[in-house]
Protein backbone atom coordinates (compact mmCIF):
# COMPACT_ATOMS: atom_id res chain seq x y z
CA UNK A 1 0.00 0.00 0.00
CA UNK A 2 1.06 3.27 -0.38
CA UNK A 3 1.36 4.05 3.70
CA UNK A 4 3.71 1.36 3.42
CA UNK A 5 6.08 2.55 0.88
CA UNK A 6 5.87 5.62 2.45
CA UNK A 7 6.88 4.31 5.78
CA UNK A 8 10.32 3.39 4.09
CA UNK A 9 10.74 6.63 2.06
CA UNK A 10 13.90 7.92 4.04
CA UNK A 11 12.54 11.13 3.27
CA UNK A 12 9.43 10.51 5.69
CA UNK A 13 11.51 9.06 8.38
CA UNK A 14 9.85 10.28 11.80
CA UNK A 15 6.95 12.15 10.03
CA UNK A 16 3.04 12.16 10.52
CA UNK A 17 1.34 9.71 8.19
CA UNK A 18 -1.46 11.92 7.87
CA UNK A 19 0.70 14.89 6.64
CA UNK A 20 2.88 12.19 5.09
CA UNK A 21 -0.27 11.44 2.89
CA UNK A 22 -0.81 14.64 1.84
CA UNK A 23 2.54 14.98 -0.14
CA UNK A 24 0.69 12.53 -2.99
CA UNK A 25 -1.18 15.73 -4.10
CA UNK A 26 -0.37 16.97 -7.32
CA UNK A 27 0.73 20.75 -7.31
CA UNK A 28 0.83 23.15 -10.55
CA UNK A 29 4.33 23.16 -11.73
CA UNK A 30 4.74 26.58 -13.49
CA UNK A 31 7.50 28.73 -16.03
CA UNK A 32 8.95 31.62 -14.15
CA UNK A 33 6.11 33.31 -16.10
CA UNK A 34 3.21 31.28 -14.03
CA UNK A 35 2.31 29.67 -17.15
CA UNK A 36 1.69 25.95 -15.64
CA UNK A 37 3.70 23.22 -17.40
CA UNK A 38 2.53 20.03 -15.41
CA UNK A 39 1.55 18.44 -12.76
CA UNK A 40 4.37 17.59 -9.66
CA UNK A 41 3.72 16.00 -6.22
CA UNK A 42 3.84 17.95 -3.41
CA UNK A 43 6.50 15.81 -2.57
CA UNK A 44 8.91 16.48 -5.47
CA UNK A 45 7.10 20.39 -5.51
CA UNK A 46 8.90 20.78 -2.39
CA UNK A 47 12.47 18.59 -2.15
CA UNK A 48 15.06 21.41 -2.18
CA UNK A 49 17.29 19.37 -4.54
CA UNK A 50 14.40 19.65 -6.98
CA UNK A 51 13.99 23.36 -6.10
CA UNK A 52 17.86 23.80 -6.55
CA UNK A 53 17.46 22.73 -9.67
CA UNK A 54 14.65 24.93 -10.69
CA UNK A 55 11.00 23.40 -9.92
CA UNK A 56 8.82 26.15 -9.16
CA UNK A 57 4.83 25.77 -7.99
CA UNK A 58 1.61 28.11 -7.72
CA UNK A 59 0.65 28.60 -4.31
CA UNK A 60 -1.50 30.70 -2.38
CA UNK A 61 -1.63 32.86 1.33
CA UNK A 62 -5.07 34.50 2.67
CA UNK A 63 -5.29 37.23 4.89
CA UNK A 64 -8.22 36.85 6.53
CA UNK A 65 -9.27 40.09 8.78
CA UNK A 66 -12.48 40.22 10.91
CA UNK A 67 -15.03 43.31 11.60
CA UNK A 68 -12.47 44.75 14.27
CA UNK A 69 -9.75 45.18 11.59
CA UNK A 70 -7.88 41.96 13.40
CA UNK A 71 -5.57 39.80 11.38
CA UNK A 72 -6.39 35.99 12.12
CA UNK A 73 -2.83 33.91 12.52
CA UNK A 74 -2.27 30.42 13.01
CA UNK A 75 0.29 28.57 14.38
CA UNK A 76 1.38 25.22 12.51
CA UNK A 77 0.68 22.37 13.87
CA UNK A 78 4.17 20.40 15.15
CA UNK A 79 2.79 17.72 12.41
CA UNK A 80 3.68 19.69 9.31
CA UNK A 81 6.88 18.50 7.42
CA UNK A 82 7.59 21.74 6.09
CA UNK A 83 7.78 24.92 8.87
CA UNK A 84 6.24 23.19 11.48
CA UNK A 85 5.20 25.07 14.61
CA UNK A 86 5.88 28.43 13.39
CA UNK A 87 3.37 31.52 13.02
CA UNK A 88 1.96 32.67 9.79
CA UNK A 89 -0.85 34.25 8.21
CA UNK A 90 -4.58 32.42 8.24
CA UNK A 91 -3.95 29.63 5.93
CA UNK A 92 -1.31 28.91 3.11
CA UNK A 93 -1.57 25.76 0.20
CA UNK A 94 -1.66 25.26 -3.19
CA UNK A 95 -3.87 25.06 -5.56
CA UNK A 96 -4.14 21.40 -7.01
CA UNK A 97 -3.50 20.17 -10.87
CA UNK A 98 -7.20 19.32 -11.31
CA UNK A 99 -9.52 21.55 -13.46
CA UNK A 100 -11.60 23.58 -11.23
CA UNK A 101 -8.19 24.63 -9.09
CA UNK A 102 -6.06 25.10 -12.29
CA UNK A 103 -8.65 27.52 -13.50
CA UNK A 104 -9.68 27.11 -17.79
CA UNK A 105 -7.12 29.37 -19.80
CA UNK A 106 -3.31 28.75 -18.63
CA UNK A 107 -2.42 32.80 -20.12
CA UNK A 108 -4.81 34.00 -18.17
CA UNK A 109 -4.28 36.13 -14.68
CA UNK A 110 -8.30 36.04 -13.89
CA UNK A 111 -9.35 32.09 -14.32
CA UNK A 112 -5.68 31.64 -12.55
CA UNK A 113 -7.34 33.69 -9.82
CA UNK A 114 -10.45 31.66 -9.90
CA UNK A 115 -8.85 28.46 -9.15
CA UNK A 116 -6.97 29.50 -6.52
CA UNK A 117 -10.20 31.13 -4.36
CA UNK A 118 -11.72 27.52 -5.03
CA UNK A 119 -8.64 26.24 -3.67
CA UNK A 120 -8.84 29.04 -0.80
CA UNK A 121 -12.43 28.30 0.26
CA UNK A 122 -11.43 24.37 0.35
CA UNK A 123 -8.16 24.85 2.69
CA UNK A 124 -9.69 27.36 4.92
CA UNK A 125 -12.45 24.59 5.39
CA UNK A 126 -9.73 21.76 6.26
CA UNK A 127 -7.36 23.51 8.29
CA UNK A 128 -9.44 26.14 10.19
CA UNK A 129 -13.09 24.49 10.16
CA UNK A 130 -14.44 27.36 8.27
CA UNK A 131 -17.88 26.66 6.48
CA UNK A 132 -18.11 27.97 2.92
CA UNK A 133 -21.00 30.26 3.99
CA UNK A 134 -19.00 32.27 6.32
CA UNK A 135 -16.31 32.96 3.41
CA UNK A 136 -18.19 33.91 0.26
CA UNK A 137 -15.92 33.29 -2.26
CA UNK A 138 -16.91 36.91 -4.32
CA UNK A 139 -15.19 38.18 -0.72
CA UNK A 140 -11.76 37.15 -1.58
CA UNK A 141 -9.64 40.21 -3.09
CA UNK A 142 -6.99 39.34 -5.60
CA UNK A 143 -4.08 41.43 -4.84
CA UNK A 144 -0.84 40.41 -6.04
CA UNK A 145 1.94 37.28 -7.15
CA UNK A 146 4.77 37.02 -4.85
CA UNK A 147 7.71 34.41 -6.16
CA UNK A 148 10.14 33.57 -3.26
CA UNK A 149 12.36 30.66 -2.31
CA UNK A 150 13.28 29.60 1.18
CA UNK A 151 14.81 26.86 3.01
CA UNK A 152 13.02 24.49 5.79
CA UNK A 153 16.64 24.78 7.62
CA UNK A 154 16.87 21.10 7.28
CA UNK A 155 18.60 20.57 4.12
CA UNK A 156 15.58 18.15 2.91
CA UNK A 157 12.78 20.57 2.08
CA UNK A 158 11.62 24.21 1.11
CA UNK A 159 9.64 25.86 -0.79
CA UNK A 160 9.44 27.56 -4.71
CA UNK A 161 6.76 29.44 -5.23
CA UNK A 162 4.63 31.87 -7.19
CA UNK A 163 2.73 32.85 -3.89
CA UNK A 164 -1.30 34.20 -4.79
CA UNK A 165 -2.11 36.71 -2.02
CA UNK A 166 -5.84 37.21 -1.26
CA UNK A 167 -7.98 39.13 1.61
CA UNK A 168 -10.89 38.58 2.80
CA UNK A 169 -12.88 40.08 5.88
CA UNK A 170 -14.82 37.70 7.57
CA UNK A 171 -16.14 36.65 10.66
CA UNK A 172 -15.98 32.79 10.50
CA UNK A 173 -16.83 30.10 13.20
CA UNK A 174 -13.47 27.89 13.74
CA UNK A 175 -13.02 24.66 14.14
CA UNK A 176 -9.50 23.73 14.30
CA UNK A 177 -7.63 20.58 12.69
CA UNK A 178 -5.09 19.57 15.14
CA UNK A 179 -3.46 18.48 12.47
CA UNK A 180 -3.14 21.55 10.33
CA UNK A 181 -3.01 24.09 12.96
CA UNK A 182 -1.38 24.47 16.68
CA UNK A 183 -3.12 27.71 17.93
CA UNK A 184 -4.81 30.74 16.19
CA UNK A 185 -4.85 34.27 17.41
CA UNK A 186 -6.46 37.88 16.33
CA UNK A 187 -3.83 40.58 16.27
CA UNK A 188 -3.80 43.96 15.82
CA UNK A 189 -0.43 45.70 14.30
CA UNK A 190 0.82 46.67 17.61
CA UNK A 191 0.13 42.75 18.48
CA UNK A 192 1.92 41.14 15.52
CA UNK A 193 4.66 43.58 16.50
CA UNK A 194 5.15 42.47 19.52
CA UNK A 195 4.92 38.49 18.84
CA UNK A 196 7.51 39.55 16.26
CA UNK A 197 9.66 40.49 19.64
CA UNK A 198 8.84 37.84 21.48
CA UNK A 199 12.14 35.04 21.26
CA UNK A 200 10.41 32.05 21.80
CA UNK A 201 8.10 32.52 18.53
CA UNK A 202 8.99 31.87 15.14
CA UNK A 203 7.38 33.06 11.86
CA UNK A 204 7.41 31.15 8.44
CA UNK A 205 9.54 32.91 5.69
CA UNK A 206 7.04 33.84 3.30
CA UNK A 207 5.19 35.75 5.89
CA UNK A 208 7.77 37.43 7.23
CA UNK A 209 9.18 38.61 4.19
CA UNK A 210 5.06 39.81 3.42
CA UNK A 211 4.98 41.88 6.58
CA UNK A 212 8.19 43.47 5.59
CA UNK A 213 7.76 44.27 2.32
CA UNK A 214 3.44 45.04 2.00
CA UNK A 215 1.16 43.39 5.02
CA UNK A 216 1.38 46.99 6.78
CA UNK A 217 0.29 49.38 4.03
CA UNK A 218 -2.43 46.60 2.94
CA UNK A 219 -4.02 46.75 6.36
CA UNK A 220 -4.23 50.23 6.76
CA UNK A 221 -6.56 50.04 3.71
CA UNK A 222 -8.59 47.33 4.19
CA UNK A 223 -11.63 49.15 2.89
CA UNK A 224 -9.99 50.88 -0.49
CA UNK A 225 -7.55 47.69 -1.88
CA UNK A 226 -8.28 48.63 -5.47
CA UNK A 227 -4.75 50.45 -5.67
CA UNK A 228 -3.10 47.48 -4.55
CA UNK A 229 -4.07 45.09 -7.13
CA UNK A 230 -1.05 43.86 -9.42
CA UNK A 231 -1.25 42.26 -12.35
CA UNK A 232 3.36 41.92 -12.32
CA UNK A 233 4.63 39.26 -10.71
CA UNK A 234 7.02 40.53 -7.80
CA UNK A 235 10.57 38.93 -7.24
CA UNK A 236 11.94 38.31 -4.01
C1 LIG B 1 2.18 26.31 1.29
O1 LIG B 1 1.60 26.25 2.52
C2 LIG B 1 1.94 27.64 0.72
C3 LIG B 1 2.71 28.69 0.96
C4 LIG B 1 2.34 30.04 0.49
C5 LIG B 1 3.96 28.56 1.68
P1 LIG B 1 1.51 24.92 3.41
O2 LIG B 1 2.85 24.33 3.61
O3 LIG B 1 0.77 25.32 4.63
O4 LIG B 1 0.63 23.97 2.52
P2 LIG B 1 -0.29 22.80 3.04
O5 LIG B 1 -1.22 23.38 4.05
O6 LIG B 1 -1.01 22.33 1.82
O7 LIG B 1 0.60 21.79 3.64
MN1 LIG C 1 4.65 25.05 -1.57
Amino acid sequence: STSKQNQVDHYFEGHDLEQIKLMDENCIVLDYNDIPIGAGTKKLCHLINNIEAGLLHRAFSVFLFNNENKLLLQQRADEKITFPSMWTNTCCSHPLCVPSELGNKMHDLESSVKGVKIAAVRKLQQELGIESKDIPINDFKFLTRIHYKAGNGDGIWGEHEIDYILVIKANPNLNLNLNEVKDIKYVGHQELKDMFKDPKLTFTPWFKLICDRYLFQWWDNLDELDGFVDNDIQRM
